[in-house]
């Protein structure tokens, strides 16, 4: 009699610590939706995220799409989880997902910049660089048979909601954006360019694998305020909105569903706790833009390397 006592109090209180280990993840076996991206930074970061959250014993799935529906994809509740939200160009977006019921969950550490760029050596070509004036009054040199007299601003996939084209043309430019269809391409010109000293000026972003390989600068534009966006009266044209540059020190967030926080509340946490800063970031590209890893592997790569910093996401 006793021993029975023993035994299936030993078996209670066996039960009570499995599942007071397990009570907490996975509230549901459902898998959670991490959206993927087209550049590669989102990529690592996105597996590592996945990763994690599998090791927490969350399902996840990875969910492709661009950086302009994935928002409405977030306020529906159709996705739950994006790692890189970009203040420079997701911005509206984002605040109108927030409106519909996204989530916000904080931002990184890192300071993030999306603008027009340029090679260092292009300072002695174009006197008065960084200066967008500086840039326009040079703008012959950047003219290539596509653009005719015009300069040629290589802009940016045209999924990545820029309003370059807008800029240009209320800032009363001599230039013309050519936009790229995928991110390797804007690294390729920049290469083929880099290698002959040419003129060449781009879309580019920090944190990014290009500060380590390439000296350059960010063209300065009129500096960004949010009436830039909103307001035609503000800044230089009076008539026109984006007349203005990107933040110069614009935040990266992370987003999330609403359904998250309800069906998954220590996922949710845990992600609200996921902090990345520049140098971080910027190595992720790097592994896979100049090692040529996968996302995958780069993921799991800085899984192995940095767990002390994960782990601390964890608690
Ligand atoms: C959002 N991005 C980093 C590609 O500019």
């Amino acid at each position: 009699m006793k021993l029975v006592r023993v035994i299936a109090a030993s078996a209670m209180m066996g039960a009570a610590t499995w599942s007071g280990a397990l009570a907490a993840t996975p509230e549901s076996t459902e898998p959670i939706k991490i959206i993927t991206n087209n550049w590669t930074s989102q990529l690592v970061l996105a597996n590592v995220v996945g990763m994690l959250l599998q090791q927490m014993g969350y399902n996840v799935e990875y969910t492709p799409s661009d950086t302009q529906l994935q928002f409405t994809a977030l306020a529906n509740g159709d996705m739950d989880f994006q790692v890189e939200v970009w203040e420079g160009s997701m911005l509206e977006s984002f605040n109108k997902a927030v409106a519909a019921g996204a989530v916000d969950l904080g931002a990184h550490d890192a300071v993030t910049r999306e603008d027009w760029w340029y090679p260092k050596y292009l300072n002695e070509v174009c006197p008065g660089l960084p200066d967008w004036k500086a840039l326009d009054a040079c703008a012959a040199k950047f003219a290539t048979a596509e653009t005719g007299t015009k300069g040629r601003f290589v802009g940016p996939p045209a999924d990545w909601g820029k309003h370059y084209s807008e800029r240009i043309a209320a800032l009363g430019m001599n230039f013309q954006e050519v936009p790229v269809g995928q991110a390797a391409t804007l690294w390729a010109e920049l290469q083929a360019a880099y290698d002959r000293k040419e003129p060449i000026v781009l879309f580019n972003w920090t944190p990014n694998f290009i500060e380590a390989k390439f000296e350059g600068e960010f063209v300065e534009f009129p500096e960004y305020a949010p009436e830039c966006f909103t307001d035609p009266k503000w800044g230089l044209n009076p008539d026109a909105i984006y007349d203005c540059g990107a933040p110069a020190k614009g935040y990266l967030k992370k987003a999330g569903s609403a359904r998250l926080e309800k069906t998954w509340p220590a996922a949710a946490a845990f992600l609200k706790k996921v902090d990345f800063s520049n140098p971080q970031i910027a190595a992720a590209a790097a592994m896979v833009d100049v090692e040529g890893m996968t996302p995958e592997d780069a993921a799991k790569k800085w899984i192995a390397e940095n767990e002390a910093t994960w782990k601390a996401w964890m608690n």
